[in-house]
């Protein structure tokens, strides 16, 4: 299968997030994507494509300009001001506060665009985050071209961005903008298969009152695990979208017996939603020695991950998502596309 990977990931940079009260260096770093690729040269996984440039108007199918344009401006007011370190959020227009204005102030319109003070901006955030969509979106044009499936390597990741909103590493979602890309290209149903540690927030919240993209998401259950807020097995969609949606939160611990059934009993939804093709947000932020994830699954379970995948038989677009065990992120990313690859055509 070819991958598709730009080095402008590496402009995305930050320096630190804030966890346990304390300003810690980030967990998602430049050296993620390029560790994945070192695994897809070892393995002769196939071609690696440079992306094309696609413009604003995909994005713009599922960000609202608004939402683009904060994206676009923010560092360079933010440097303006004199201040040289990240771009962080701190006060979120959550429950007794108004949240239909849109502040004028730097400090407002940061916090009013995002829901978590993990996600820092900085020089190059834009052009990464750019390149990274541009990355999904060509991955989604070799299937409009008749590949069987490909691997968008994305970085920054994009699963936890909704319209209008950044946070979880994630600022532009990569996998909505290419499901809706292959919606606008005549495919009439696009499943997204969510099997990052955490609930793909931003994707669900993006498709959740709609029937053309069915979202299915295996996550840590957000009672105990980020990103609190959604991801709950009673968000079954909404007006046209009722059914579309399914969430299996899972307990801490969970190994690849608890998982493979749930993981099976997803692929049963989009199998009964009979869609044209899929979009899986690969995040392996689910191996047993993930630095800030609880579930166990172990290098050789990717594989059958990726074999189980394939039993859908449609085409599938691969997205890069979470995974911060550095160490084995290329083998237990990499395993997943070969487990696809291997399995009977
Ligand atoms: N100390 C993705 O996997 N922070 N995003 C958790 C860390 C947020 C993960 C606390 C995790 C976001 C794409
Ligand atoms: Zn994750």
């Amino acid at each position: 299968m070819k991958t598709v990977y730009s080095d402008d990931h590496r402009l995305q940079d930050g320096k630190a997030e804030l966890a346990e009260g304390k300003l810690v260096p980030c967990f998602e770093m430049p050296m993620r994507a390029d560790l994945v690729l070192a695994r897809v040269k070892q393995v002769g996984l196939g071609e690696i494509l440079t992306p094309t440039e696609f413009g604003i108007d995909p994005i713009a199918r599922v960000h609202t300009m608004p939402f683009i344009e904060f994206m676009r401006d923010i560092w360079g007011e933010w440097s303006a001001e004199g201040r040289d370190y990240d771009a962080l959020p701190m006060t979120w227009p959550t429950r007794t506060l108004r949240n239909d204005r849109i502040p004028v102030a730097l400090d407002g319109r940061i916090s009013y665009f995002s829901f978590d003070a993990g996600s820092p901006i900085t020089s190059g955030t834009y052009q990464a985050i750019r390149s990274s969509a541009n990355v999904a979106l060509t991955g989604a044009s070799l299937l409009h071209g008749g590949d069987r499936v490909a691997f968008s390597l994305c970085r920054p990741p994009g699963h936890h961005a909704g319209a209008d909103i950044y946070g979880g590493y994630c600022f532009f979602n990569n996998a909505a903008i290419a499901a809706q890309y292959l919606r606008d290209n005549g495919a009439a149903k696009v499943g997204i298969l969510d099997v990052d540690y955490h609930h793909g927030n931003g994707t669900q919240s993006i498709f959740y009152d709609r029937a053309d993209v069915p979202f299915v998401s295996l996550h840590g259950d957000p009672s105990v695990e980020y990103p609190y807020f959604l991801g709950y097995d009673d968000e079954i969609g909404l007006g046209a979208g009722v059914g579309a949606n399914l969430n299996f939160p899972l307990p801490f611990g969970t190994k690849w017996d608890t998982y493979s059934e749930a993981l099976r009993s997803g692929c049963g939804m989009l199998r009964t939603q009979k869609v044209d093709a899929l979009i899986v947000s690969l995040g392996v932020d689910t191996f047993e020695n993930d630095p800030i994830s609880q579930f166990k699954l172990t290098h050789d379970d990717y594989l059958r991950m990726g074999e189980i995948i394939a039993e859908l038989k449609v085409p599938t677009l691969f997205v890069f998502e979470g995974g911060y065990a550095v160490e084995a992120i290329g083998v237990n990313a990499v395993n997943v596309l070969t487990g696809f690859e291997e399995a009977p055509a």
